[in-house]
């Protein structure tokens, strides 16, 4: 997969691609990420990327030429026909799902806002997608770009070992992970789950689900309601609610 990310501080791409399972997935080939800086494409004497909005208000917007040149570079640069996304508070929630349909594209450009945004009509004429990754604002869309990029290419066939690939599955089963704990046995006063330390692999298994069931549904209520639960699973929340009373 291709992804170029256009933005005024492409410096930020340096913490993903130094360091994890996105620098070992751009290491091994199976990524490659570039950015594109708007600046080198001003239009003016000055290298001016800004300018204010019409009808007035607060704060500036950024000029839609470099924008659009720095854009059409980033097509050029990875070939192919990309989506273009604009990260933005404004656009559609980005989620396991939306992951798991990036990482099926071969191209992708992640453009990102600074200042108070960019010109409607660039997003007309050059964005496919405007995404927003939760209901906060950001300084500029870099974060949020990362974030995209971390949660897309672990979804990338390849990126993750077998075993940490079977650990991912659990968040498509659309529920939060149970507590987990290393050595040592006793700290802070506190105790490592009894059943934990059993060997019993069944009762490991079963007292693993009953705490994701009942720490959805006591953090995520939404979660638990789109999903259809088993008998055994419906079992486990009763005593799990019971047991919290
Ligand atoms: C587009 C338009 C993404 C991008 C405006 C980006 C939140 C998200 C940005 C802005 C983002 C998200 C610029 C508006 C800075 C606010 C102080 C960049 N914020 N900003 N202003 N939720 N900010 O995905």
């Amino acid at each position: 997969m291709r992804i170029a990310v256009v933005s005024l501080f492409p410096k930020v791409l340096d913490c993903i691609s130094d360091i994890g399972v996105t620098g070992k997935a751009i290491e091994d080939g199976l990524v490659a990420l570039d950015g594109i800086n708007p600046r080198a494409y001003a239009v003016d004497k000055h290298g001016s990327v800004d300018d204010r909005p019409y009808g007035g208000g607060p704060g500036m917007l950024m000029r839609p030429e470099p924008l659009k040149s720095a854009i059409r570079e980033a097509r050029q640069k990875i070939k192919g026909q990309p989506k273009v996304v604009y990260l933005s508070a404004q656009g559609v929630k980005f989620d396991h799902e939306k992951a798991l349909e990036y990482a099926k594209l071969s191209e992708l450009i992640l453009v990102a806002g600074r200042y108070e945004g960019i010109d409607e009509r660039l997003i007309c004429q050059e964005i496919d997608e405007e995404l927003s990754i939760g209901d906060f604002v950001l300084s500029g869309g870099e974060i949020a770009a990362l974030a995209v990029i971390d949660a897309v290419v672990r979804q990338i066939p390849g990126v993750l070992g077998h075993s940490r690939s079977a650990i991912e599955e659990s968040f498509v089963e659309d529920l939060l992970e149970y507590p987990q704990y290393t050595r040592p046995e006793c700290f802070g006063g506190e105790k490592v789950p009894s059943i934990l330390l059993s060997g019993n692999h069944e009762e490991i298994r079963r007292w693993r689900l009953k705490q994701a069931l009942g720490r959805t549904n006591k953090r995520r209520p939404d979660l638990i309601r789109r999903r259809a639960m088993s008998n055994e699973e419906y079992d486990l929340l009763e005593e799990y609610i019971a047991e919290s009373l």
